[in-house]
């Protein structure tokens, strides 16, 4: 179906986020995806210490025991696992792959849980029926026939526990490659590659009480209302007490201006309560220039101080104590020209200052970001900027204060702990030899983007899947489509259809999952699995719900049964770990220190905190210290090339969530904070720039990257929305937009791609 052609209305949103809309949009999920009656009551343990953590996102929970929070889109993700609607062999039988693949996302979404493993058979064209053990057994067929085992990569979604992860990661090591690309590739992975060299460890310095003792709050880009609704109930309670938020995003996200929280009666009947105290509103990745100016207004405020005899806005003993490197980066600041910080940032001198004003007031500040920092080209370096500027004034290992990146995935940040890692440190890799007794593989592997060039290539020739829809979640479509069809196999460990399904290798298997929702029956009991969230507490999660299908495996069943029939059970016993999952915690508790006691620690209600070192003030970089970085502003980047080319017709594209979808999950077609309804090719452009390039909201037009390279990339179809969104930058959704992402278009270190700023020419659309 092509949603293009769908009837759909723009009607601005005015009432706070939140509110009646969340309950009844609730209902709606709840109906539609058949979900029986009696797994209402799933609901009520999301989240609670007897129940299983929300696979929704992976902003954390108060001590993981308070009463049922409520949040539409965790009960969203909820339906979605829960769902009353099944696909199995006769749904296969009744589809070709051709013919499947002309349903969209939605529709594929749509059709419920898979229920048995699956082949692809190239003579009909069809997935059939597959036995889990003959499943297996092609699978470690495949993966032996490889001269070399980087030719084949393992890609995780952060959903997958810490054991399976963990257990995952054991087996490629021993199979022989590091080729782990994972989702956080796509996501975070600017931050974990800025933040160990500032203050040494990748992750928040916060818990969720810093935000009871915060008085200012730095939300960078992100959509809570949409992306993590519970933190909406955190910024309502700071705001109720007074603490300054500012947003800092092109766009006013409506949940960053009023939030009535459906916990709170008087919010209901009431306005809400109004969230963001300021609004900074810069261009498309102006953050770093934005930050930069901050800095430097702050480091003149703090010299207006001392010549004046006052105060200093300095953290001296901070700096003195537990800094390197801020003379260098004091004297960079002092030599950065206004004119290019503004030009740059898309800010106004006076907001710069009255951010940097606000921000020497606080004496505890948090500054939270989420994908509006990570996906750009100068990502790192924006990071890295936020985290000078946060030590300036010793914002950090403080009560109240920190950094606190906001993780997407449930568990992205624990796989990672647990070694999904294409980087991984020779310390892990040591422990890991000394552990099982093998050497593990030493150089670095591929990650999402390096995975998808070396299939298109032919270097890579098995792509297994635990979780995702690589095929949807990464850049450059076709490319990437192309890249997918040149394996041999393809390995797709899942709980429902989508479209990596349908890009696949010469063989293919769809390997049916249970969800987090579910109870995962084992020989000694129903298991629990652990899961780390992005404020580093790891606690366990215990399904409630009957599984979707008798036939369904747990994903650490899958892993261990492709292992075995992989290497054997020389080695690892990897089917014995099937059998208790507090085995595997044990092994983990042996190549991980910061895990010693697991069984123990995380049998308590609420888990326990992986504390990271730079939340006591203890810097684990090469100086020791806390150090401050130095960043030039960027010439000559890809954007800027595009605009000596095109001059003003050249605008800059965002691609993000709506309020209806899940990364690349469709639940339905409406955006309701942003005034979307019944559809999702929209384009939010600014008034003026419709006029300037001779448009009219209504209108189609069609997209078109410009890029360095003689491919045509373009995304057709896209309704004009007026919107309050700056000039020059438009705003449309992925997954739809990803054709448009050259897989070359990273961002620098971390390799993730620029989904938010794709240099774009617009034409109005043929026909
Ligand atoms: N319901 C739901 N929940 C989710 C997800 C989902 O898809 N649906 N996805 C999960 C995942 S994996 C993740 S990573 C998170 C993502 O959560 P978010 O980080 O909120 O992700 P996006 O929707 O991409 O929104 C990015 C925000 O950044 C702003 N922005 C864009 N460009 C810039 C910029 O240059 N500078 C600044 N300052 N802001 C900018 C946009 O206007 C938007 O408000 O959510 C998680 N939770
Ligand atoms: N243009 C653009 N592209 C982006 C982004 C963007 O902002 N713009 N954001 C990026 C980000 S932040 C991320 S994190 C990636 C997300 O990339 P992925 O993690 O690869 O994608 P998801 O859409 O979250 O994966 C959904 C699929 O996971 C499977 N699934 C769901 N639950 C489970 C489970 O419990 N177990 C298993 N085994 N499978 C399960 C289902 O089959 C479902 O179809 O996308 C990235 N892509
Ligand atoms: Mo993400």
């Amino acid at each position: 179906m092509d949603h293009s052609k769908t009837k759909g209305r723009i009607e601005p949103y005015a009432p706070p986020a939140g509110g009646l809309g969340s309950l009844k949009s609730t209902t709606v999920a709840l109906v539609k995806e058949k979900v029986p009656g009696s797994r209402y009551k799933t609901l009520f343990h999301q989240n609670q210490p007897d129940g299983f953590d929300c696979p929704g996102c992976a902003w954390p929970d108060r001590e993981h025991t308070s009463t049922f929070e409520f949040c539409e889109n965790g009960v969203k993700a909820v339906a979605a696992e829960a769902t009353g609607k099944r696909i199995g062999a006769d749904f296969f039988a009744r589809h070709t792959v051709t013919a499947l693949l002309q349903q969209s996302d939605y529709e594929l979404e749509q059709h419920g849980r898979l229920t048995e493993p699956l082949a692809y058979d190239a003579a009909s064209d069809r997935y059939l029926p597959i036995s889990w053990d003959d499943a297996f057994a092609l699978t470690a067929r495949h993966l032996r026939a490889l001269p070399d085992p980087n030719q084949a990569s393992f890609y995780t979604s952060g959903r997958t526990s810490n054991e399976t992860a963990y257990l995952f990661q054991l087996f490629v090591r021993m199979f022989g490659t590091n080729n782990f690309p994972d989702c956080s590739n796509l996501c975070h992975e600017s931050t974990s590659r800025a933040l160990p060299a500032t203050v040494g460890v990748g992750k928040a310095t916060v818990i969720l009480d810093d935000f009871e003792h915060a008085d200012t709050i730095l939300v960078f880009g992100q959509n809570p209302a949409t992306n993590h609704p519970r933190m909406l109930n955190e910024l309502r309670e700071c705001a109720k007490r007074g603490a300054a938020i500012v947003s800092i995003n092109p766009l006013k996200e409506r949940g960053l201006e009023r939030f009535a929280s459906p916990q709170h009666p008087l919010d209901m009947v009431g306005g809400g309560v109004a969230i963001s105290s300021m609004f900074i509103r810069p261009t498309l990745g102006g953050d770093f220039a934005l930050i930069k100016g901050v800095a430097k207004r702050v480091l003149e405020l703090d010299d207006e101080a001392v010549a004046a005899g006052g105060e200093r806005v300095l953290d001296a003993g901070f700096l003195a104590e537990h800094c390197s490197g801020f003379d260098a980066f004091a004297a960079d600041l002092r030599a950065e020209s206004w004119p290019a910080l503004a030009a740059d940032s898309g800010v106004p001198w006076s907001d710069i200052d009255a951010l940097a004003r606000l921000y020497a007031r606080g004496k505890a500040v948090i500054a939270t970001w989420g994908m509006g920092l990570t996906q750009h080209k100068n990502s790192v370096a924006a990071i890295q900027m936020l985290s000078n500027l946060m030590m300036m004034r010793g914002n950090i290992g403080k009560r109240g204060a920190g950094l606190c990146p906001v993780r997407g995935h449930s568990n992205v940040q624990g796989d990672r702990t647990v070694g999904i890692e294409d980087k991984p440190t020779p310390a892990f890799l040591d422990r890991l030899r000394d552990v099982y007794g093998f050497e593990p593989p030493r150089h670095h592997g591929l990650d999402a983007v390096d995975t998808i060039a070396a299939m298109r290539d032919g270097r890579v020739k098995v792509f297994v899947g635990l979780g995702g829809n690589f095929a949807m979640a990464t850049p450059d479509t076709p490319l990437t489509f192309a890249a997918l069809r040149n394996c041999a196999l393809t390995v797709q460990i899942s709980t429902k259809l989508n479209r990596s399904h349908l890009i696949h290798g010469k063989d293919a298997l769809i390997l049916p999952t249970l969800g987090r929702t579910e109870i995962d029956l084992q020989k000694s009991g129903p298991q629990g699995v652990t899961v780390e969230d992005s404020m580093c507490m790891v606690h366990l999660s215990y399904g409630i719900n009957p599984p979707a299908s008798r036939e369904l495996r747990s994903e650490t069943a899958i892993v261990a049964g492709i292992a075995q029939a992989t290497l054997g059970g020389g080695k690892v016993d990897w089917l014995s770990f099937v059998d208790d999952y507090a085995k595997i915690r044990d092994e983990i508790a042996k190549v991980l220190d910061a895990f010693r006691d697991f069984n123990a620690r995380v049998a308590k209600p609420g888990g326990f905190h992986l504390t990271p070192a730079s939340r006591e003030r203890r810097w684990l970089t090469p100086a020791g210290k806390a150090q401050f970085i130095v960043h030039a502003l960027e010439r000559d980047t890809p954007i800027q090339r595009a605009r000596a080319r095109h001059g003003d017709q050249l605008m800059v594209l965002m691609t993000a969530r709506s309020h209806d979808q899940y990364n690349t999950t469709i639940y339905a077609m409406d955006d309701r904070y942003r005034g979307v309804y019944g559809q999702r090719r929209v384009l939010f452009i600014h008034r003026d720039d419709l006029a300037r390039l001779g448009f009219s909201a209504g209108e189609r037009v069609d997209l078109f990257t410009v890029w360095d390279d003689d491919v045509e990339r373009r995304a057709d179809g896209f309704l004009l929305v007026e919107y309050d969104i700056p000039r020059g930058c438009l705003g449309a959704y992925f997954p739809e937009t990803n054709p448009l992402i050259p897989l070359d278009s990273v961002a620098d270190v971390s390799n993730t791609p620029t989904s938010k700023s794709v240099p774009v020419l617009l034409r109005r659309a043929a026909g």
